[in-house]
């Protein structure tokens, strides 16, 4: 495909050759996944000096100018008595959520894990003295979801070296590489060595990251841990998979493989004063919209200072897992479906069967759809009706109808099944 949708850019793209590669076939299946931001900035919750910060509330220390040693106090304080990993890992699990991506070191530099390269992580600078990232992997293991790390690897406002931080640092005496190969890739090694097999890594803002590091730094993935897949952030269209910018969501199918991180209210890491939270519904449109043109949905909460995960957070993820327990199958495991563009419904499909995703139930409760191009349906039925009664359809005016209930089935998005013969798979393209 030569032109790519402005959702994803071009260097934030995945590696041709990774397109066919079976290593992504558990994110391929997984479609929906867990971003958890938390560190030092969870304490100030977006407010400096008795002043409210603009912005997202990781991007504090940024925003306000905090210098290097004023906000290194903070680990002083940083102790989340209520952080327990037995329950974050079930809240993913209960949401459906297939993956947990966790910033082990975000832009701040703070390390939320226990680093032999500095003293400025949660072992070694906070009164909590735990590491998380083993409690949560160890969780990980036995919940049966994939442990994955998010690590900022160009932007550092604590290192002198790493991107970012000029009220410090003068810029013009960085030395960038060296904080690559004398920082990053130690952390980075130690990330993949010291907590089990991880599912990928979530490099972010590669900035004027060039190809060879990037090159160097997936090399070094691979080689410590070959099934680990690397985010699009890597930069250089180097990633196991494509990035598509924050909270953004192509307007089109994507023949790639590809995720969007996203939001639950406006900011990743916790800022107590931010209360304008997507409702269930929002949120769940976004996954079936994201999942009928092919990609996946990083769901972000950022817990607080005490390690807890707001509860209006909980409670959005806690309705999407209610709802996927009973249309998982039409999420789970498909690709994009064969209707698209389509304003009141989704389509997602694998093979012998299509998903309709009806967000609007018309008031007649007829569905008028085009055509599929191999017209011979053999069975209509609503996914969450155990019994599969069966719903009458035909071809009227050149478009295929189904009669359902009157009632909307489901007031959060009802699926419709269609079933094909056998084994055939209908994808974006072939209902033309
Ligand atoms: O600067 C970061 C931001 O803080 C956050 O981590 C997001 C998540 O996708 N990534 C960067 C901005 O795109």
């Amino acid at each position: 495909m030569s032109e790519q949708p402005q959702a994803i850019r071009v260097e934030r793209g995945q590696r041709p050759n990774a397109r066919g590669e079976a290593r992504l076939n558990w994110w391929r299946e997984a479609k929906f996944g867990m971003f958890i931001h938390w560190g030092l900035y969870a304490i100030p919750a977006g407010e400096w000096k008795g002043e409210k910060i603009p912005g997202i509330g990781e991007w504090i220390m940024y925003r306000a100018r905090i210098p290097v040693k004023e906000y290194e106090q903070l680990a002083k304080q940083f102790n989340p008595v209520k952080f327990n990993a037995a329950e974050w890992v079930g809240l993913a699990k209960r949401a459906g959520q297939k993956y947990l991506v966790i910033t082990a070191k975000h832009h701040d530099g703070f390390c939320m894990y226990d680093s032999k390269e500095t003293d400025y992580d949660i072992v070694d600078a906070t009164p909590f003295g735990r590491d998380p990232m083993k409690e949560l992997a160890a969780e990980c293991a036995k919940q049966g979801i994939k442990m994955c790390f998010y690590y900022s690897q160009t932007q550092d406002w604590h290192h002198p070296d790493g991107d970012g931080n000029d009220w410090d640092y003068d810029p013009a005496k960085k030395d960038f590489q060296s904080y690559v190969d004398n920082y990053v890739k130690p952390q980075v090694r130690e990330l993949l060595t010291n907590y089990g097999p991880i599912g990928l890594i979530w490099f972010d803002t590669p900035k004027a990251m060039t190809e060879a590091q990037s090159r160097s730094l997936l090399q070094l993935v691979h080689d410590i841990q070959p099934d680990c897949l690397v985010s699009g952030r890597i930069g250089n269209a180097l990633g196991d998979y494509a990035s598509a910018g924050d909270n953004a969501i192509p307007e089109v199918f994507v023949r790639e493989d590809w995720e969007t991180p996203a939001t639950i209210n406006d900011t990743w890491g916790f800022k107590s004063y931010d209360h304008n939270w997507k409702s269930t519904q929002d949120l769940l449109h976004k996954l079936v919209d994201i999942v009928s043109k092919g990609g996946n949905y990083l769901l972000n909460v950022g817990p607080t200072a005490e390690g807890v995960i707001p509860e209006p957070s909980v409670e959005r993820l806690t309705e999407m897992g209610e709802w996927l327990q009973r249309n998982g199958e039409s999420v789970y495991g498909t690709h994009a479906g064969p209707l698209q563009g389509i304003a009141w419904c989704r389509s997602t499909a694998r093979p012998g069967k299509v998903y309709l995703h009806v967000y609007d139930w018309p008031a007649d409760g007829a569905l008028r759809l085009p055509p599929l191009a191999h017209g011979d349906i053999r069975a209509a039925y609503l996914l969450s009706d155990a019994s599969r009664a069966k719903l009458p359809f035909g071809i009227e005016d050149h478009q295929l109808v189904i009669r359902g209930p009157q009632q909307a089935p489901d007031a959060l998005d009802t699926v419709v099944v269609l079933e094909l013969p056998g084994e055939i798979d209908l994808e974006p393209g072939v209902n033309a």
